[in-house]
């Protein structure tokens, strides 16, 4: 009887000792993000929007360069964004989920989709 007693008692201190101690919210890790977020370059020459970042995920920078001598926009046709580019000028956007089709507003000829997992 007492060997029985013994591996219990001892299986019960094992439970006892697994509760984690109670730490302070400053000691918590940071969240591990699934997709570090990174930036991509969309330049605009000649009239036309240069080649599509592929394996944009939401969250990640786009950044907008407009080497052209004509101001452009990039204006998504859902509205969501909607940015101007004088000659020279780089503004940025949030890639956000999903199919997006985007056009200039000054020259509706100029066209794209972007493409974000
Ligand atoms: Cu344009």
């Amino acid at each position: 009887m007492y060997r029985l007693m013994i591996p219990i008692i001892g299986g019960l201190l094992a439970v006892v000792g697994v509760s984690p101690p109670i730490t302070a919210a400053t000691t918590a890790k940071p969240q591990a993000t699934a997709h570090p977020h990174r930036e991509y370059v969309i330049v605009i020459d000649k009239m036309q929007y240069g080649p599509m970042p592929a394996g944009l995920h939401a969250g990640d920078r786009i950044e907008w360069i407009n080497h052209d001598i004509f101001e452009h926009s990039a204006t998504a046709r859902d509205g969501r964004f909607d940015i101007d580019l004088k000659p020279g000028v780089t503004a940025h956007t949030t890639a956000m989920a999903g199919t997006t089709a985007f056009f200039c507003k000054f020259h509706p000829g100029m066209t794209g989709t972007l493409v974000v997992k």
